[in-house]
């Protein structure tokens, strides 16, 4: 099956044995009645498992090309659970350029808890080896990243992992499944924040992992139940009706995306523009290679580097609606430093280019140029 085909029935065969639903079937139900003691018909107590969540679960499994999936209350939530594959004394190697929310998870609730990480540029995958040890048990790689859109060769990152026996987890929140599998690429465990394209509505929070080793998927099934952190099946209802467009919007998300990259590009205000689809972007080779296109998500800095020159380009802006998160229908504009990424000291998250007039997009599907018209205004008023 192509995967535009699979957004709409992947993993989705003989979705309502019932009653013959096209779409499944909200069970709004937190518990199932049983046969008899110990037995029942597939679903005992909606925190293993719920239908809905079955039948999203395994959507998002066919989207990555892989055989296990999950979906957890959030994308930390989905990183949560991952960690917990960990033990003390373990290390991970992580990008040093991320979502400001994971770095919280892992800077002040892992490292307490005695696991050990090391913030990389991986720019390079020289740069990965000198790091590893015998105590390194995950890198964790997010590409594109938030917000600077550096690349990460994840396939030559694998052969790394391989060579040492490390887990590899992408974050594959800001490509999606449409522009990159990293299964494909030789990852373990491929992450999203469901929150962003794959609900595509901004209208929920979820998380997913998808793996292929069976031994993985029982552990994390394990932690599913154990911890507790399931979405309710109303929002996994929403997920899989979001991800029916995924392809559709991704296409566009692109197509607006670009536009808007080469019109910064040539703005006399910006001084940078980081859209890894530029022939000059550092990676964009690599980028070329494992994606299928370059996304929506554009960010850019200010001449001047002005705090308060960003600040009234964002209160300007009039359709880019100012806001955390990405990947709905509609465009945002943040500004990473003050709002996703807050929660990095100043100096670290300057040293991956998150300056004070940085400001990230996230490149909706509205018309071109209605979008293009609201950066004018922004800029000129
Ligand atoms: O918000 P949540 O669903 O828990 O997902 C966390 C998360 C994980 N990974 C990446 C790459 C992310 O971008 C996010 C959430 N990011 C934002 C809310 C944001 O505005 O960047």
């Amino acid at each position: 099956m192509k995967f535009d085909t699979k957004t709409i029935h992947g993993g989705q065969e003989d979705i309502d044995p019932a009653y013959g639903a096209v779409m499944p079937p909200i069970y709004q139900s937190s518990t199932f009645k049983q046969i008899s003691p110990g037995k029942d018909k597939g679903y005992a107590y909606a925190r293993s498992g719920n239908p809905t969540r079955t039948a999203l679960e395994k959507s998002i499994a066919s989207l990555e090309n892989g055989k296990y999936g999950l979906a957890f209350g959030s994308g930390l939530a989905a990183i949560d659970a991952i960690f917990r594959l960990l033990k003390p004394g373990d290390e991970v190697i992580s990008t040093s350029d991320l979502y400001g929310g994971s770095f919280r998870l892992f800077d002040g609730v892992f490292k307490d808890m005695g696991i050990r990480f090391h913030f990389v540029n991986m720019q390079t995958t020289k740069s990965i080896e000198k790091y590893i040890n015998d105590k390194t048990k995950l890198i964790w790689v997010e590409t594109p990243t938030n917000p600077m859109m550096s690349i990460i060769d994840i396939e030559s990152i694998s052969m790394l992992s391989k060579q040492h026996k490390i887990l590899l987890a992408v974050d594959n929140t800001f490509a999606t499944p449409y522009l990159q599998q990293p299964l494909e690429l030789g990852a373990d465990l491929v992450m999203h924040s469901a929150t962003k394209y794959l609900g595509g509505h901004s209208d929920v929070i979820m998380g997913s992992v998808v793996v292929n080793d069976d031994s993985l998927a029982e552990r994390l099934y394990f932690i599913q139940k154990a911890c507790g952190a399931v979405p309710g099946p109303m929002d996994c209802f929403l997920v899989s009706r979001g991800i029916k467009t995924l392809h559709l919007r991704m296409q566009r998300h692109c197509e607006n995306g670009k536009a808007i990259a080469q019109y910064l590009r040539k703005h006399p205000k910006v001084q940078q523009v980081y859209w890894p689809g530029f022939e000059d972007h550092p990676n964009h080779e690599i980028a070329k290679k494992q994606m299928k296109g370059f996304g929506g998500m554009v960010s850019f800095s200010m001449k001047g580097n002005s705090y308060e020159e960003a600040m009234s380009f964002l209160k300007k802006l009039c359709i880019f609606t100012l806001a955390e998160s990405l990947g709905g229908v509609e465009s945002l504009a943040g500004h990473p430093a003050s709002m996703t990424h807050g929660s990095i000291p100043k100096e670290e998250r300057e040293k991956s280019g998150v300056v004070d007039s940085l400001i990230r997009l996230s490149v909706g599907i509205e018309d071109i140029e209605d979008l293009i018209e609201d950066l004018q205004n922004a800029f000129r008023k």
